[in-house]
């Protein structure tokens, strides 16, 4: 009888088949199974050679060919196919199997489907995947969530396939139940959030200070030496340096301006509003992407909205600079709003998040890997229950230095008619957040007047209501 695998994968699309693909390169036998077989096929006839693996045609002869307690790795299309995956597997199935879910499911699907799974006795993990197809293959920030021992099982293996950073795997138990696929979710929220910034940056260099793609990007090469240094800087030079071959423009000057997105934007921003945690940038990432899509609608305001007629401004290097402070300082605030989302729904969930160790496995295989994840990691190891990270001396530094030339980038493009909703969101979440005392209380006074919800005093314990309408007399109501 051949040999049993230690682990199998299901679901052979680019992820799962890359994914495959380095567990078996660490030396480890992996049993591969698809939906389709066609794909299967495929996948042995390409990859056969690479490892040890084992490939059944029936979801039986999968489950047959691993030894037990078994680990299914499961990276079909986030949604009702991990259902029905997991509805598959579960019959065939023995008390204390693990199920891995890898793929980009909602965290609350995930709960239900540990739930769901404990009481058929087996052991079920959400595991967050970040760094698309060459992570998959070379080594990718893995977020896993659910039964601790459950990862204990797996530990060696996802060890061995994460990114490494300065000799550290980019794995660690993230926390129980759904935690892994939330955290990979906010992963994916600030990646909107780093995304719509760069966004912001290129427009104002092209619309404010008239450079053309391929100065813009040299600018973007040159910031990637220093604090901004990235993954998504660094391959914002790439895509700017690139020449159209069909008509020798640069090629993101023929790209249509429409952001597509799959969804984990709008999950995390819904999730902040759900936690009532101010969670700006990355929300104007996702209304951000609304707006690109509305491309006919544009077209016609084009012509009807009237707009201050933007003057292009010459090559001018103290507005790059400034554009660069602008960058950091509201990148820094996307990070502190991400990591504020985090701690919250730690607490509302009972998760025991460590968010230094988020940071942590952040800096290597994922989109957002970058330098700057150092220093979140250090903030959070000398301040574990840190309530923002804006208020750590670095980063108080970092963006009290920034501030003016962020300002002044606000009033620009503001005047020339260029959109910077993460930009200005994020300086406006600054100053309200550095506030002692905002405007809230008109809005209780309102609120108070039209619907007798009452307000507080500075000055006295208890909750009141003014009579507005009537005598105009205060009461005191509890
Ligand atoms: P896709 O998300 O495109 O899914 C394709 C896979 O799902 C195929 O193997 C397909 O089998 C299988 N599948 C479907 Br569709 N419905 C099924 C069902 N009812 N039962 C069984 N299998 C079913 O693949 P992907 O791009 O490799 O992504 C996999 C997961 O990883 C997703 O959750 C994705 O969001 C996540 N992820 C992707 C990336 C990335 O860069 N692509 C990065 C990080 C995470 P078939 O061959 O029979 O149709």
């Amino acid at each position: 009888m051949a040999e049993k695998s230690r682990i199998g994968v299901t679901g052979l699309a680019v992820m799962g088949a890359n994914l495959a693909r380095n567990i078996a390169s660490r030396g480890v036998p992996v049993a591969v199974h698809n939906r389709t077989y066609a794909k299967t096929e495929q996948f042995m006839a390409d990859y056969a050679s690479e490892g040890d693996f084992t490939a059944s045609e029936s979801v039986a002869d999968f489950v047959n060919s691993l030894e037990t307690p078994r680990k299914i790795i499961v990276m079909v299309k986030a949604g009702k196919p991990v259902d029905g995956v997991i509805e598959e597997l579960t019959p065939l199935l023995d008390q204390g199997d693990i199920i891995i879910d890898a793929g980009n499911s909602h965290f609350p699907d995930t709960v239900r489907r540990t739930a769901e799974c404990e009481a058929n006795g087996l052991r079920f993990m959400g595991v967050g995947v970040s760094g698309g197809e060459e992570g998959a293959l070379l080594g990718p920030s893995i977020m896993p969530g659910g039964d601790p021992a459950a990862y204990e099982e797996v530990r060696e293996i996802f060890e061995s396939i994460a990114a490494v950073v300065g000799g550290t795997p980019c794995v660690v138990h993230v926390g129980p139940g759904g935690a892994g696929h939330y955290v990979k979710m906010v992963h994916n929220g600030i990646e909107y959030a780093d995304i719509q910034l760069i966004a912001e940056a290129y427009d104002l260099l092209t619309n404010v200070a008239g450079l053309d793609a391929p100065a813009v990007g040299k600018i973007f090469e040159e910031w990637n030496t220093g604090d901004l240094d990235s993954f998504l800087i660094e391959i914002t030079g790439k895509v700017l340096a690139q020449t159209d071959e069909k008509t020798g423009k640069p090629l993101v000057d023929v790209i249509v301006d429409q952001a597509g997105q799959k969804g984990t934007g709008t999950w995390t921003a819904i999730d902040a509003l759900n936690l009532g945690i101010p969670l700006t940038g990355i929300t104007e990432a996702v209304f951000a992407r609304g707006l690109s899509a509305l491309r006919s609608e544009r077209a016609v305001a084009a012509k009807t909205l009237a707009g201050p007629n933007p003057a292009k401004e010459a090559d001018d290097e103290s507005l790059v600079e400034d554009i660069r402070q602008a960058l950091y300082a509201s990148k820094v605030v996307a990070y502190a709003q991400g990591f504020a989302q985090m701690r919250a729904a730690s607490v509302e969930n009972d998760w025991g998040l460590k968010l230094g160790e988020m940071a942590t496995i952040w800096r290597g295989g994922c989109i957002i890997r970058a330098r700057f994840l150092n220093r979140i990691r250090e903030a959070y190891d000398e301040h574990p229950d840190l309530d923002n990270l804006l208020m750590v001396p670095y980063f108080t530094e970092a963006v009290a230095n920034a501030q003016d030339a962020w300002r002044r980038v606000i009033v620009k493009a503001t005047e020339q008619g260029v959109p910077i909703p993460a930009f200005s969101s994020s300086l406006s979440y600054y100053d309200g957040y550095r506030r002692e005392r905002g405007p809230a209380n008109l809005i209780q006074g309102l609120r108070d007047f039209f619907g007798a919800h009452t307000y507080k005093r500075i000055d006295t314990e208890g909750s009141f209501h003014t009579r507005w309408a009537q005598d105009g007399t205060e009461v005191r109501t509890d």
